[in-house]
């Protein structure tokens, strides 16, 4: 399939370099892979994994207020759009969009999505774009003219990036958005250890498997002979660094071939799979006005642990291309 391809290939194969690495970790973006992509669209409806539920209340109840913020004929650009729930919403609210970017690596999804909305949206221009968000984008222009760029960020996706790489992102999001352009980001700034050690690795076992999932993906890609049920799926908060990471734990001292060559596995050696920061709210303030933008406001949930942003472009951002 040519996505898992396009996910597997890179210049410098960041599989070995990470399996070889200490702590070993695997690039978070091979969780994403069809089934992976399912399996969260799965976890993002699991009663442990409050995060989605609690911002789709908070961009409920905010709607007004953005849409009254962004005004009519918006072009919308998402990045990692995924399964599409919240840009619906937004889409509806909005005064008639002209035109929405969906960007993702999952290929069938991104389809699917499109041709729904071009059904459910009959006005609005829908030019998805196939690729990874994090390396350099170009997006396609609309063909009709369109009112304010809005950049659509939600879902704490922003937490998987390093904090510099976080800043580089979004300086990237400014440039690519033009001049008097929004962003509405929307992250999860939890660091309750117990309600996150519960998100992260639920009672129903749907985020370990989505964690284990990243075994068999790299199997494939890479002639791999991990045995799935020798991987035991972890939750850990890493309290100074404030965030919450999955690892794979070795259930024992097991040696697997990967690409014709031999990984040794300690017993309880993790491989991390992916990290979730969570930013304290003036943390990620700071990490947007230091991106090139404004911030005009913030929306928090009742619970205090969502929190959306929208800010809007500064004139002349601070940085020029980077990533
Ligand atoms: C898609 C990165 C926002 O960190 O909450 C959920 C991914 N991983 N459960 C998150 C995830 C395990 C999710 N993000």
């Amino acid at each position: 399939m040519r996505t898992q391809a396009q996910i597997a290939t890179r210049p410098l194969d960041d599989v070995m370099e990470g399996l070889h690495a200490t702590p070993k970790h695997l690039p978070y973006r091979l969780l994403y892979d069809a089934r992976g992509a399912e399996l969260f669209e799965k976890i993002t409806f699991v009663e442990d994994y409050y995060l989605t539920r609690a911002e789709l209340a908070l961009l409920e109840a905010q709607l007004p207020a953005i849409a009254a913020l962004v005004g009519p004929n918006a072009r919308v650009i998402e990045p990692g759009s995924g399964a599409g729930r919240k840009t619906r919403m937004l889409l509806a609210a909005l005064e008639s969009p002209a035109t929405y970017v969906p960007i993702d690596v999952a290929e069938d999804q991104l389809t699917e999505n499109a041709t729904s909305l071009r059904v459910e949206f009959p006005q609005l221009e829908v030019l998805p774009v196939l690729g990874d968000y994090t390396r350099p984008l170009s997006i396609p222009a609309p063909t009709k003219p369109t009112g304010r760029t809005l950049v659509f960020f939600p879902g704490s996706t922003i937490g998987n990036f390093e904090p510099e790489e976080a800043r580089a992102f979004l300086t990237k999001l400014a440039h690519l958005a033009g001049p008097d352009a929004m962003i509405l980001l929307g992250a999860d700034g939890n660091a309750n250890r117990e309600e996150l050690l519960r998100a992260y690795d639920d009672r129903e076992g749907v985020t370990a498997a989505f964690d284990l999932n990243v075994l068999a993906h790299v199997n494939t890609t890479h002639a791999a002979s991990f045995d799935l049920a020798k991987f035991e799926h972890r939750a850990v908060w890493n309290e100074q660094r404030s965030r919450i990471e999955m690892h794979l734990v070795s259930r024992a001292a097991q040696t697997v071939t990967v690409a014709g060559e031999p990984i040794s596995f300690d017993l309880d050696e993790p491989i991390i799979t992916e990290h979730c920061y969570k930013h304290a709210p003036a943390t990620l303030e700071m990490i947007l006005r230091s991106s090139g933008w404004r911030v005009t406001n913030t929306f928090v949930d009742p619970a205090h642990c969502i929190l959306m942003w929208p800010a809007t472009a500064e004139k002349r951002p601070t940085r020029g291309w980077s990533t």
